[in-house]
């Protein structure tokens, strides 16, 4: 369970390849990712080949797998072997058989290397390779949301492998393992506490306690990162206000973050959560948010540490009688009018929909709102609106609908893709985090499948180009063996399984039908009107959608470039799948399935819960090709999720039968 993907099970008889016959480790110091690196493939080549290699950090270059920075290996060598350009934690891997190179820009880069042979080892690929790969973007980040009590915000693993009872765990034995399956995947930083920030996250006493965490991370080059709470100045401080122009809580941020850097030279930055939901910001004091974020901007930039400030800045809508009202105008709202104003170590992060982690939104229009400042993609690996790791729901799907969208910025081709890693504005800056829930199950996430959205998240945020099966691939090989059924089968499971749950959670961009009062969890789709949230889908007993159109509605679909808004604001060119994010439309509304909206909703909910149970017998035909312990347990799951599909269905299709009077043309729902 917890060496997740980093199993190094042995390879079944017959998969030969000439060796290395010795590692060779180029910094042998305790903290340095290189030592890292060599004891790493000591241990993959043990696991995966049962032959025991020595690490040294010398030796004949022949036959050896060396490991390194480029410095290091001309210092050991004379000259570097690399032909590309190496970035910032890119590397340079040159495997011709059992003589191996593997050179970082950095020594973080270098254990990506060792990283990228053994995950080749393990997979049986033995080939010869020569090459230099590169992180798409510098910001590849995840933000836990573990709270300093020890519990986790939407945390469905456990509890926190960080705090308890107020404080920083004494053994951090997880934190360390979890540094390594991060920098596997090629993640640089963790904020490891809630953004909704506790003040005593800057106290001395915790400052001791998450430099800790960083001296655990140290050797996996994961950098540290904290969420402040912007209250801090008045809350810890014992200031009077924590107006972002005021000089004392200027000194207040400049001191606290001095302190931070003297505990933790390597400290990545800051993360902050202000006027949302409640959180203190600069708005308080009619301050800018850019005023917000420069702040911080400002105490950190000597130490080369950045700010994400995120974008999910919105006030609670008390009016659902005003057509005209929209949570989802807000962030451009906010920001837009503030672009070119962000210092240049601040990155604006953006939620990948307008809304909030929903099964389908279109891609959030803020991404085309920011030309002159940095921007990073937030993503969700903690399955909060999408099932809670209860049920299947493989995302990469989901955020490839999101990463390849094409703004068409100026009408000129504006990937969301290439919005986020800097390239298509010409930012200095960008990247993206993903908030991950991690607990102290042994599973991490709580379920053994959801790992293979952690470990896409990393590939990604390193090549947001890859493909979603092909990772899927790679992560079932080295989670589960090289066995072809095995293989087929969670492939096939996986890749069914965002379809399903949009099918029977909320399809047609209804964007969610789960409870949103608390649990989000479960078919509750009577919380989603009269609320304040503005999570609103309209429905009465004639339509239902969110009309967000200029010339009609709330004005949202505006807020794209010209030839997107187009697309988005008139009903005939709006993809099915977005139709009631965009419009509100009779229940008898024709589909460009040729369905009308209603007999779609019953459909699909049909067809969601039936893939739904279709899964337990694809994972059944998996016994005796997977350990018990693990067969058992997703079994479990899956059950849980075929039998809560159905309730999700029934929930549903009752609901809007009622509420429509329409039966469904096939006879399961209402009366003829
Ligand atoms: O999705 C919502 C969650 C909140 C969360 C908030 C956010 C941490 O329900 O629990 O707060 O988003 O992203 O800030």
């Amino acid at each position: 369970g917890r060496q997740a993907w980093l199993r190094y099970a042995p390879l079944s008889p017959g998969h030969n390849t000439p060796l290395p016959s010795s590692i060779i480790a180029l910094n042998s110091s305790a903290s340095s990712p290189v030592n890292t690196a060599g004891q790493e493939l000591q241990k993959g080549i043990q696991g995966i080949f049962g032959r025991h290699l020595g690490v040294s950090n010398t030796g004949k270059e022949a036959s050896s797998a060396v490991v390194g920075t480029v410095e290091q290996f001309q210092k050991a060598f004379g000259s570097s072997p690399v032909k590309d350009a190496l970035e910032e934690d890119g590397f340079w891997l040159n495997v011709k058989g059992s003589t191996v190179q593997i050179l970082g820009q950095n020594e973080r880069g270098a254990l990506y290397g060792a990283f990228e042979y053994l995950s080749m080892l393990a997979q049986g690929n033995f080939s010869n390779v020569e090459y230099a790969t590169n992180p798409a973007a510098p910001v590849r980040w995840i933000n836990s949301w573990d709270n300093m009590d020890g519990s986790i915000t939407r945390g469905f693993g456990g509890n926190s492998i960080f705090f308890a009872d107020g404080q920083v765990v004494s053994d951090l034995t997880r934190a360390a393992e979890y540094a390594r399956l991060l920098s596997s995947i090629r993640i640089n930083a963790v904020v490891v506490n809630d953004v909704n920030a506790d003040f005593r996250t800057i106290s001395p006493e915790n400052i001791q306690g998450v430099g800790r965490i960083a001296d655990a991370f140290r050797s996996y080059g994961i950098q540290l990162g904290l969420s402040l709470d912007f209250a801090s100045p008045m809350e810890l401080g014992g200031l009077g206000t924590y107006d972002p122009l005021d000089a004392e809580v200027i000194a207040f941020w400049d001191n606290i973050t001095a302190q931070i850097y003297d505990r933790i030279p390597d400290f990545a930055g800051y993360l902050v959560k202000a006027d949302s939901e409640g959180t203190p910001g600069p708005l308080v004091y009619n301050r800018t948010l850019a005023d917000g974020a420069n702040l911080f901007a400002k105490a950190i930039a000597p130490f080369g540490g950045i700010v994400m400030y995120r974008a999910f800045v919105y006030n609670q809508l008390p009016d659902e009688g005003d057509w005209k009202a929209d949570r989802a105008n807000a962030a451009v709202n906010f920001f837009h009018p503030l672009d070119g104003q962000f210092d240049d170590n601040v990155i604006v992060q953006v939620k990948y929909g307008p809304i909030d982690f929903q099964v389908r939104e279109p891609p959030s229009p803020l991404f085309a709102n920011l030309l002159e400042t940095n921007v990073a993609l937030e993503l969700q690996v903690a399955q909060e609106y999408l099932g809670q790791q209860c049920h299947l729901v493989y995302l990469p799907p989901l955020w490839r609908t999101i990463l390849d969208f094409d703004l068409r910025v100026q009408n000129q081709s504006s990937l969301v893709r290439n919005v986020i890693t800097g390239e298509r504005f010409k930012r200095p800056l960008g990247g993206s985090a993903a908030v991950v829930n991690v607990g102290l199950n042994d599973t991490w996430l709580g379920s053994h499948l959801a790992m293979s959205n952690l470990y896409a998240y990393g590939r990604l945020a390193w090549d947001w180009t890859l493909d979603s099966e092909d990772i899927l691939h790679d992560w079932t090989r080295l989670t589960f063996g090289l066995d072809k059924t095995v293989l087929d089968t969670v492939a096939q499971m996986s890749m069914a399984s965002w379809p399903a749950y949009e099918n029977y959670s909320g399809n047609l961009g209804e964007q969610t039908l789960n409870d949103i009062l608390y649990t989000h969890f479960g078919p509750n789709p009577q919380t989603l009107d009269n609320t304040v949230w503005g999570q609103w889908t309209r429905a009465d007993h004639t339509g239902i959608g969110m009309d967000r159109t200029v010339s009609n509605g709330t004005g949202f679909s505006g807020q794209y470039p010209p030839e997107v808004a187009a697309m988005f604001e008139a009903v005939a060119t709006t993809p099915d799948d977005l139709l009631l994010w965009f419009h509100h439309v009779n229940y008898t509304q024709k589909l460009k399935s040729g369905k009308t909206v209603i007999q779609h909703f019953y459909d699909a909910h049909y067809d969601g819960a039936e893939t739904a149970h279709n899964f337990v017998a694809m994972w059944e035909s998996l016994k005796g090709k997977v350990d018990d312990e693990r067969f058992e347990d997703v079994l479990f799951r899956q059950g849980f999720q075929a039998g809560h599909s159905i309730v999700w269905r029934d929930a549903i299709v009752n609901f809007y039968n009622n509420i429509s009077g329409i039966p469904d043309d096939a006879g399961r729902v209402g009366h003829h």
